[in-house]
């Protein structure tokens, strides 16, 4: 290669690629798009719709009131070969408007032009006031039995499955907003059980900013962009934030959270759930327990690290998205536990002096084990994620009978908010006739008419008591599984607008879930707060937030001070005697490394026999190889996934080097900003930065062969988590265990204890 005349040089590369590659290269990695590869000639002979993806799912064909039909789902989109109008005329051009002349004005009469047009003008939808950003995707909930005791819900009876569907979101950005940023987020689980639906709409934090609904629009206008300018973008690191949360002292332990590394998930499939407020469970004898609802993910809890986070916002913005899809589309099914903690149904609605109805305080799982009860599968992405992850409704009040809600102020107002949002944001009250809202329930409502009715109800009395339809539909009798509304007694009391006084305590738990940290994640905290109050523009905002964490712990406090420039307060309040939460931490354990993404650095002199090896290890360990190579096609007989100027490290879980590429052609200043002014002589230097990165993101690195040249001009040779060997077997085995602790935190020594 003459690298003297780049240009030619990369042109005579890739002529060479290409001309090896012609016909042979099908994506063998998760995420092409479509179900078959195309022609590069445009397919002209008519056939029917192409299948779709062999892991995409639909919902289920359902009639709107619940019951099955045998339409294959395929058709609910489209049918036939032939392009038609909405009413099934075919049409024999769509490219061209009826015109009076091909250089006049186009004619009113054009009914296909104006279906067309008019039909596009009114794609959009309102996104969703908050959680407007998410992903969902299909499964399968299979109950094991152990919550019959407490619950009558036949989906939780032992061996029993019900089709689900899962969306998980962001909470503040816009619909187009990236994945990645500092935020909570949503896992609300939508369960077609045959008594009706179930809606699960849970967070991965288990606590709430505010202790009454009321004051949700408050705490979302303060979180969300500024009214005049609109800026920032789904985050919180800006004035009206905090000047909300330091003001509204209950928002503390949220804000802990998110300043916390569960504030940046790796993956929606590393996230615990929490349905946050405390639910009654009743069964069969009428029992009743309060329940905490949580879903424990079986690859653990794991998130970015920071500077991840920040980076994937640009190079790839639908991460999660994408890293969900593709995990499913690789058979490496996501999966989660689903968990109650139980608790006895007394007056006081308390367990070890903790408020049960506080949304803002956990129950340590130390006190209160969480005892699982079935297991969720997601299976199947949508087809099209219009008609699924954004029509789909959750509402608190889609409860089956054996669940019922309690009176905490803030599961009271959501009650009301789920289904009035509905109203604007899916144009009406039939929402539920969606099909990706239907129940696999039979419905008899005696709801009628509405904007985009899809029922064609008979009979003439939707009333009850009525004679003229036989007095159907008719109330279920004691033994018909009916849903119970648990007749609880309310306390004698005057009607105001009020807290208890236990919901008083603003810091003690946060500052459990502080002591309860490692010292790493204790550095990611302090971290987080001194960015976020660092971005913001009031110092009196900054001074007011620092007083609450001085109320919190002194340490925290003082770190944060000193990044901000500002003195340490002292506390207004005495540090709260609190024992730590082992269960709240991410780290020191193992866990199974299903679905990650392993980068392979090769170029034409690497050893491909052991590259092929390792490509093969990693797809049998349920993981997916991406090689990394000079230009894309083919290394020799090896599908190349990422160039070196496509690929970026923040993609990869862990990096293998299998050779000590020498920069190629297009490793100019002028052609990748990533190239730099480094002295890149011996290496790639975008290979050097992949390695610098991984290794400043405490990933594990394993290199062999030419690849160990690349770990010394880096620096990082002998380093902790940085393995070479003789083979890529044996460095793949070897970065595979360390993958299991998910990061290789002893590269960072913590500095707070
Ligand atoms: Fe929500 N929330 N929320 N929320 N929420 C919505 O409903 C609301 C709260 C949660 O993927 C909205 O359909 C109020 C807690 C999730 O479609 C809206 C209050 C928790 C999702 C609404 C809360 C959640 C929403 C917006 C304070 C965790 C996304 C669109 C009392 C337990 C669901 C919509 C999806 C969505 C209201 C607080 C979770 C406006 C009034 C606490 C996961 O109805």
């Amino acid at each position: 290669m003459d690298s003297s005349k780049p240009a030619k040089a990369v042109k005579d590369v890739v002529e060479a690629a290409a001309e090896k590659v012609a016909g042979v290269l099908t994506p063998d990695v998760p995420g092409a798009p479509g179900s078959a590869p195309p022609t590069v000639e445009e397919p002209t002979t008519p056939h029917d719709p192409l299948p779709p993806k062999a892991e995409q799912g639909a919902p289920e064909t359902r009639t709107p009131t619940g019951a099955k039909t045998d339409a294959p789902a395929i058709a609910k989109g489209q049918q036939g070969a032939f392009l038609t109008t909405s009413q099934g005329a075919r049409l024999r051009d769509t490219d061209h408007s009826l015109k009076a002349g091909p250089r006049g004005p186009i004619l009113l009469q054009d009914h296909h032009f104006r279906e067309k047009i008019t039909h596009f003008d009114h794609e959009r939808i309102p996104e969703r006031v908050v959680h407007a950003r998410g992903a969902g995707a299909h499964g399968l909930f299979t109950a094991y039995g152990t919550a019959e005791k407490v619950t009558r819900a036949g989906f939780l009876k032992k061996g029993r499955e019900t089709e689900v569907f899962v969306r998980f979101s962001t909470v503040l950005g816009s619909r187009g907003s990236a994945d990645t940023v500092r935020d909570t987020r949503g896992f609300a689980t939508k369960f077609y059980t045959d008594e009706g639906t179930f809606d699960l709409v849970a967070n991965n934090m288990p606590v709430f900013f505010i202790q009454d609904a009321i004051k949700f629009p408050d705490i979302i206008h303060a979180a969300k962009p500024h009214p005049d300018r609109e800026i920032p973008q789904a985050q919180s690191a800006h004035d009206t934030f905090w000047d909300f949360v330091s003001l509204h002292t209950e928002a503390q332990h949220h804000t802990m959270w998110n300043m916390s590394d569960r504030g940046i998930p790796r993956s929606y499939r590393t996230m615990e759930g929490f349905g946050v407020h405390t639910f009654r469970l009743v069964n069969a004898a009428d029992e009743t327990v309060l329940v905490k609802f949580h879903w424990k993910p079986k690859l653990g809890v794991h998130s970015l690290t920071w500077e991840e986070a920040q980076m994937l916002g640009g190079i790839d913005p639908d991460f999660h998205r994408r890293d969900l899809y593709d995990a499913i589309e690789a058979g490496a099914y996501p999966e989660w536990e689903l968990g109650i903690q139980v608790f006895p149904d007394t007056p006081e609605e308390s367990f070890a002096g903790i408020d049960l109805l506080d949304p803002t305080k956990i129950v340590p799982e130390e006190l209160a084990p969480v005892q699982p009860i079935g297991r969720l599968t997601l299976n199947r992405t949508p087809r099209n994620f219009f008609a699924e992850t954004e029509q789909v409704a959750f509402h608190l009040g889609h409860l089956p009978p054996g669940i019922d809600v309690t009176n905490d102020p803030l599961l009271q107002g959501r009650l009301f908010s789920y289904v009035d949002t509905q109203l604007t944001r899916l144009g009406g009250p039939n929402f539920s006739q969606i099909p990706i809202n239907r129940p696999h329930a039979p419905v008899n409502d005696m709801l009628r008419d509405g904007f985009h009715q899809h029922a064609v109800h008979a009979g003439v009395a939707p009333y009850r008591p009525n004679s003229l339809d036989g007095g159907n539909p008719f109330p279920a009798g004691d033994d018909e599984n009916a849903f119970v509304d648990v007749p609880v007694t309310v306390a004698e009391a005057p009607k105001v607008r009020a807290n208890p006084v236990s919901f008083d305590d603003h810091y003690s738990q946060v500052r459990l879930f502080w002591l309860s940290m490692s010292p790493v994640e204790k550095e990611h905290i302090i971290r987080a707060y001194t960015f976020e109050l660092g971005k913001c523009y009031h110092q009196a905002i900054k001074e007011r937030q620092l007083q609450s964490l001085a109320n919190i712990d002194p340490v925290l406090c003082a770190e944060v001070a000193t990044g901000l420039g500002l003195p340490a307060p002292q506390p207004t309040v005495p540090l709260a005697e609190v024992t730590p939460s082992p269960a709240l931490s991410q780290v020191g354990r193992e866990w199974p490394s299903d679905g990650r993404m392993v980068g392979i650095v090769v170029d034409p002199d690497a050893d491909l026999d052991g590259v092929g090896e390792v490509r093969r290890a990693v797809f049998a360990a349920g993981m997916v190889p991406l090689l990394i190579a000079p230009h894309g096609g083919l290394v020799g007989d090896l599908p190349v996934q990422r160039t070196f100027a496509t690929g970026r490290s923040v993609e990869f879980d862990v990096l293998l080097l299998a050779a000590a590429p020498t920069p190629t052609p297009d490793a100019i200043p002028a052609r990748d900003a990533k190239v730099g002014a480094a002295d890149s002589a011996a290496v790639d230097p975008r290979v050097l930065l992949m390695v610098e990165e991984c290794w400043r993101h405490a990933k594990a690195i394993g290199a062999w062969g030419g690849g160990v040249t690349v770990l010394e001009r880096a620096g990082v040779a002998g380093t902790p988590g940085v393995v070479t060997g003789d083979s890529g077997a044996e460095v793949f085995t070897a970065v595979q265990q360390l993958l299991a602790a998910h990061r290789v935190w002893e590269r960072f020594p913590a500095s707070v204890a």
